[in-house]
């Protein structure tokens, strides 16, 4: 597959895996998990035909390891960004001292009073690297960067997991563990 097969391709899984499982006739379980057969059967009703190896080449070559097959093999998920209710099991994890975010100036008013919210998605996502918060603020226009205390909210409480992808997840940020670079 050449670069622009292997995005569409993960696009297509993004939206199932994530947002639309049931468009395939699929329906997540514990973890986030789906059969790779029913989700290559799913998708072939659909007209769009998926070999095992061309799936395999979208998890181990997709720039941010959105996919990932358990250990046997037989199953397929989305590390993080759903929009289905999903529990992926993860486990709370120490974040580095400070995390980054990268949001646009449209949010930001919304940002100061509510603080970081989860939005559509089932967490507030959070980079360990500024550059790759450069990246997701992008996405939207001209990016802002934030720091978030991460340890002084790890103190007090707040709890973090960490995706199989290096994403930093965590239920909200309030305003005063934001401090904007
Ligand atoms: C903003 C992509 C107003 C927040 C990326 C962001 C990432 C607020 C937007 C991953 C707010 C939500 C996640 C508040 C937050 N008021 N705006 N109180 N709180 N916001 O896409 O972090 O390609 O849900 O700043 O690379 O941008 O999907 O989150 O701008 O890793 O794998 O509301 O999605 O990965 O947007 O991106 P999103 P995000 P994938």
């Amino acid at each position: 597959m050449d670069k622009n097969q292997l995005t569409r391709l993960s696009k297509f899984l993004s939206l199932h895996l994530r947002h639309q499982p049931q468009d395939l006739g699929l329906t997540l379980a514990e973890g986030g998990w789906v059969q790779v057969e029913e989700l290559l059967a799913g998708a072939a009703r659909r007209g769009v035909s998926i070999s095992r190896a061309e799936l395999e080449q979208v998890v181990t070559g997709n720039d941010k390891q959105r996919f990932a097959f358990d250990e046997t093999g037989t199953r397929i998920r989305a590390q993080q960004g759903h929009s289905v209710e999903v529990d992926l099991q993860l486990p709370p994890a120490s974040p580095p001292a400070v995390l980054f975010h990268g949001t646009v100036a449209a949010a930001l008013p919304g940002i100061h009073q509510q603080g970081l919210q989860k939005m559509q998605r089932h967490h507030v996502h959070l980079s360990a690297q500024e550059h790759t918060a450069q990246r997701v603020g992008q996405r939207r226009g001209q990016p802002i960067l934030l720091a978030i205390d991460a340890a002084a909210m790890q103190q007090a409480g707040f709890v973090f997991y960490e995706s199989g992808n290096g994403v930093w997840l965590t239920d909200q940020v309030p305003p005063q563990y934001l401090r904007q670079l």
